[in-house]
């Protein structure tokens, strides 16, 4: 990792009816999970939302009214990037486990799936990003690994209260080329790593290693407005037509 701040981008992830007890209250107006995400360009390939059961998180408003999840400390990082009403102050308006988003159903921007769900990651860490994460299984090998899991351990999803459709229809998309992976690639590493589970820690690692570079410079683009173009030159402009849609929003650490 670099010196300078690392930039994310927050992908909104609308949670929709039925809301959890707590947040009931805001319903008059929009409440999303914000998910960071290095690969704005995979957001067409999303299954779904991984929240991290036993984590806290919490919920505050925005200038614009609109209602936010993530963890304390990333909102406290987002109060000092203009993203509250005042300058370094957020209220946390609802206090929240993981456990009561799971099984919640999201609207998601660019992905050809009309309602994904939020389901258990127990890797994700407290001090990275927003605590969200929208999984890509196409493109990343933590997200294929993590939905492997869960498809094929009914316990585990029982564990959580997870319903097999929310878990079962969603394969990964092919969305980008990756000279020698194919286009599913992180299924591809996956394979061919053998890895076992979320916890094979040492082959994810490897894994991404392998794609992340590959895929930046040889990547193309195989769906919607940029199919064909190259992922490096079309991430920024990407990332700009999910902002300007007020789908995504930009963030640092
Ligand atoms: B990426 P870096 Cl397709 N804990 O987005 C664990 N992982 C987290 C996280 C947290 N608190 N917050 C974000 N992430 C994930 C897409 C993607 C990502 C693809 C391929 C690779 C990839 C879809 N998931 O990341 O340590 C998010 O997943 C490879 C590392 O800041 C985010 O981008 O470099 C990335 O890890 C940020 O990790």
């Amino acid at each position: 990792e670099g010196v300078g701040p690392q930039e994310y981008t927050l992908i909104k992830m609308k949670l929709l009816d039925p809301l959890p007890e707590k947040l009931k209250k805001f319903s008059s107006k929009p409440i999303y999970l914000v998910a960071a995400t290095l690969r704005p360009e995979t957001m067409y390939g999303q299954t779904n939302c991984w929240i991290r059961p036993d984590l806290k998180y919490i919920a505050f408003e925005t200038k614009s009214g609109e209602i936010f999840v993530s963890t304390d400390r990333a909102a406290k990082n987002m109060c000092f990037q203009g993203f509250t009403k005042v300058e370094g102050k957020f209220d946390v308006v609802a206090e929240l486990l993981g456990e009561d988003l799971l099984g919640r159903a999201l609207k998601a921007p660019m992905t050809c799936y009309d309602k994904i769900y939020c389901l258990p990651m127990l890797t994700i860490k407290e001090n990275k990003g927003t605590g969200v994460v929208t999984s890509v299984p196409s493109d990343s090998p933590d997200d294929y690994a993590a939905l492997v899991d869960l498809k094929k351990k009914q316990p585990f999803r029982e564990k959580y209260g997870i319903k097999d459709e929310m878990v079962l229809p969603f394969e990964p998309v092919p969305i980008l080329e990756i000279p020698g992976f194919g286009n599913l690639s992180a299924v591809t590493i996956y394979e061919k790593l053998k890895i076992q589970s979320q916890n094979d820690k040492d082959k994810l690692a490897e894994a991404k290693e392998i794609l992340y570079l590959k895929g930046f410079y040889d990547g193309v683009m195989l769906v919607g407005d940029y199919k064909g173009k190259k992922i490096q030159d079309v991430k920024k402009s990407l990332q700009k037509h999910l902002a300007d849609k007020n789908e995504a929003v930009i963030y640092y650490e």
